[in-house]
């Protein structure tokens, strides 16, 4: 089948608008093997050619050969073409525009109690008090009977008291850590014992975990006057230079005498409110004289030396500065409280 100048036009015309339809590498491998593959339309004419008569048909296949070279370097030019386009594409989309505003992370913050006690070892450092730890795993000789707590005291209770095993327990004051620090040691001392402590107790108002702080000294000297100084001194520093308190005559086994500490409520200034049940007054802790037998128990002479005191929960500071109702709130998931604190 002879083929006219006009066919091999046409044919190479449609070859070219094929091949420049192609939208990408793929789609141009595709359409180059259609036109100029073993296969193709370009091949299938040069193989026809056998058919011319000899002297057309070298002419024609000179024709065939120029239409053949043509078309490859337009698809090499168009694969070029096509490559850098795609490269482009993937720059613009890989674009980063620094003129965003960033994107807000949230940052972690010490909690409230956490803050509290750092605060609190800061004070008290300011008076010469050393800060003296212990385990929360403790034995019962230095949680009850170190200090004087009788085997049939309501504290020893396991309603009250959780116990790991015989002997062992979850200890339910820091007062243990002044036991080992004391004994074995010469007065004077003065230092304080921060931790977590243990109660069963489910009430909202009390929380099974709370954490506690107990300030101690001891020295030749050493008065309730002292105490209550040192008390109000503390006070003022946490909850401001206004603060009050009261002491009210109380018993515990291991100090004598005793009493019990409420400050002036912060929030209604005394005047009564629901966070101090209407009393204007908030219970925060004990204190007392060191007993002489607690003393004894540690192996320093209560002739010769006398201390004082004191223990609170630290929750009750974390609530008061940050106006938190309920002890519970401290230890719940609550983001809405959290990000308050
Ligand atoms: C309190 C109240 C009163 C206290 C007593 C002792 C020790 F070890 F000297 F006996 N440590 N802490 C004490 C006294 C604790 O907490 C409410």
């Amino acid at each position: 089948m002879p083929e006219g100048a006009a066919d091999l036009d046409r044919l190479e015309a449609e070859a070219r608008a094929a091949l420049a339809a192609a939208r990408d590498v793929q789609a141009l491998v595709e359409a180059r093997a259609r036109c100029l593959g073993r296969k193709g339309s370009i091949s299938t004419l040069l193989r026809g050619l056998g058919a011319l008569p000899p002297d057309e048909r070298a002419r024609a296949g000179e024709a065939v050969n120029a239409v053949r070279d043509r078309l490859e370097a337009f698809a090499d030019a168009r694969r070029t073409e096509l490559e850098q386009e795609s490269v482009s594409r993937d720059l613009e989309r890989g674009r980063i525009d620094v003129t965003l505003p960033g994107v807000p992370s949230h940052a972690g913050r010490l909690h409230a109690v956490t803050r509290a006690e750092r605060d609190i070892c800061t004070f008290f450092a300011s008076l010469g008090f050393s800060v003296e730890e212990g385990p929360e795993v403790e034995l019962e000789r230095y949680n009850f009977d170190a200090l004087n707590i009788p085997d049939d005291h309501p504290a020893r209770d396991s309603h009250d008291t959780f116990y790991v095993r015989p002997g062992v327990v979850l200890r339910t004051h820091t007062s243990p850590v002044q036991i080992r620090t004391m004994t074995g040691r010469t007065p004077p001392f003065r230092f304080i014992a921060p931790g977590r402590v243990y109660r069963h107790d489910a009430s909202p108002r009390h929380s099974p975990m709370f954490s506690q702080v107990e300030g101690f000294l001891v020295d030749e000297r050493a008065t309730f006057a002292d105490l209550k100084g040192v008390l109000y001194a503390f006070a003022r520093h946490l909850l401001g230079p206004a603060t009050r308190l009261r002491f009210r005559a109380s018993f515990f086994p291991f100090t004598e005498p005793s009493a019990e500490l409420d400050f002036g409520c912060v929030l209604c200034e005394g005047r009564g409110c629901a966070t101090c049940s209407r009393t204007g007054w908030i219970e925060w802790g004990g204190c007392g004289m060191i007993h002489p037998k607690v003393l004894e128990n540690c192996g320093i002479d209560p002739e010769r030396w006398q201390g004082f005191a004191f223990g609170m929960g630290m929750e009750r500071a974390a609530m008061m500065r940050h106006n938190v109702p309920q002890i519970r709130l401290l230890y719940e998931p609550d983001v809405r409280l959290l990000e308050q604190l």
